[in-house]
């Protein structure tokens, strides 16, 4: 979500790799790369210019430490600035003492509102909350059905009211006592969308505010926009006070300028980061992990988590043990695939990487959805002893299995070539310095 800001921050750095110590001089020409590669990102100028300002100040100031190299060093106090810009700490949700806890879903017309609101309910959910959800926005026809819509995919209850409920208050109204009584701790309420903000939708929304005294009102901006997200999060925020601020789409080609700015320009934070379409792509908002991300040192910490998720922690241990005393067989190759798919997308998996030697040799050990399903099946057509020994696959055999799995000779070959591959590559990242950076727990497959 950071790349382009992301690479030409690295190409800075990588410049003053060369320099001996840091001076005046090469500060100077460095701070004003930084710059140009923030406004370039879109990030808003105030933002740029107080953090330039802040930098300069440390950099100048700071006793040189003996340990760090002049790189390390700018890195280090443009990461600290970078997370002071972003706000110092993870900002959580709210909640009511008196449930339901209500929270207005606000913003401009497409921003990824009801999206959202899905999204939300279902990270509520699995994270031990009860959320109900209800579409207020009564003046485009099919938008409480698409509510109606996510809410089934997400499995989760929305209250869509009688033939005679047309207003919004009178929705939110039943839709808070639905919640009480079915015993819902949260209610979330999807409300309309403008083009640009406009006066009877903001009355609208302050009487929301009032009647119903949200713990949190949260803008949705989309990071597409760029500054003009920012410019209608100000806004929003001047009428309604809002307590955080979803940003959406931060998987298109945003820039990633408006979530460096949000937080500067309107003082309050990023609560969650949306990250494509479907209805799990929701993150909370770590301003840590966001500055590391940017400046390329990838984001490990996410990556854990997730992986941590949907990986059986015992079944990693021995994996990882079998890696290491080269035992990996064919037919862990496929239970990783297996484990790997309910990570999601590989890309979206690899952007929180940090950008090391080792995703060069990651980039080889192609894995799309379709070359998955080969993949298995291939393994699948394969017998127990030719899992367990890649090498008694001959030619013979190998013809042999790809008739029983539809594929080609060829398509075996270089399935077979990628497993020797991803045995190096998770051998060395097994030992190497990833290694020894995620600790006690491994990534399998990679
Ligand atoms: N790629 C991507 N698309 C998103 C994201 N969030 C929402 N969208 C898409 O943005 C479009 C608009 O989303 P909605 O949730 O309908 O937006 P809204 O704010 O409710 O729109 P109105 O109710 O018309 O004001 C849809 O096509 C969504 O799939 C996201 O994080 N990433
Ligand atoms: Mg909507």
């Amino acid at each position: 979500m950071f790349e382009n800001l992301s690479d030409k921050l690295q190409r800075i750095f990588k410049n003053l790799r060369g320099e001996g110590r840091l001076s005046a001089a090469n500060m100077e020409a460095a701070l004003r790369e930084i710059r140009v590669a923030l406004l370039e990102a879109d990030v808003n100028f105030r933002v740029v210019k107080q953090l330039i300002e802040n930098v300069k100040v440390k950099a100048m100031g700071e006793e040189v430490l003996a340990a760090l190299s002049p790189t390390q060093q700018v890195v280090k106090i443009v990461h600290e600035e970078l997370i002071k810009i972003l706000g110092s700490h993870q900002s959580k949700l709210r909640f009511s003492n008196d449930p339901p806890s209500v929270m207005l879903i606000v913003g401009l017309q497409g921003s990824g509102k009801t999206t959202s609101t899905g999204k939300l309910a279902r990270w509520l959910s699995r994270n031990s909350h009860a959320p109900m959800m209800v579409s207020v926005d009564v003046y485009r026809p099919a938008a409480r059905e698409q509510l109606r819509v996510v809410a089934k995919e997400v499995g989760l209850p929305v209250y869509t009211g009688t033939e005679q409920e047309t207003r919004p208050l009178d929705l939110a109204r039943s839709a808070r006592r639905e919640a009480a009584n079915s015993g819902r701790d949260v209610l979330l309420v999807d409300t309309a969308g403008r083009l640009h903000i406009d006066e009877d939708l903001m009355v609208e929304l302050q009487e929301l505010k009032e009647q119903f005294s949200p713990v949190e009102i949260l803008f949705v901006a989309d990071a597409m926009t760029g500054q003009d997200a920012v410019k209608s999060a100000e806004e929003f925020h001047k009428r309604l006070n809002i307590t955080g601020v979803i940003l959406t789409k931060m998987d298109g080609d945003a820039r990633g300028g408006a979530a460096l700015s949000i937080r500067h320009v309107t003082g309050q934070p990023l609560k969650f980061v949306g990250i494509g379409e479907k209805l799990d792509a929701l993150e909370p908002f770590h301003p840590d992990r966001a500055a590391s991300r940017i400046l390329g040192m990838g984001d490990m910490l996410s990556f854990i988590e997730k992986a941590e998720e949907a990986i059986d922690k015992k079944q990693a241990v021995e994996m990882q043990r079998k890696l290491i005393e080269n035992e990996f067989t064919l037919e862990d190759f496929r239970d990783q695939i297996r484990q790997l798919r309910k990570l999601g997308p590989l890309e979206s998996m690899l952007s929180m990487m940090p950008k090391v030697g080792m995703l060069k040799d990651l980039k080889n050990v192609k894995v799309d959805e379709q070359e998955m399903t080969r993949v298995v099946a291939i393994i699948d057509s394969m017998t127990p002893r030719e899992r367990a020994n890649h090498l008694i696959i001959n030619g013979q055999r190998r013809r042999r299995i790809a008739k029983g799995s539809g594929t080609t000779v060829q398509e075996v070959n270089q399935l077979l070539k990628q497993y020797g591959e991803a045995r190096k590559v998770m051998k060395s990242l097994s030992q190497g310095m990833m290694g020894k950076k995620l600790g006690k727990f491994k990534l399998p497959f990679m």
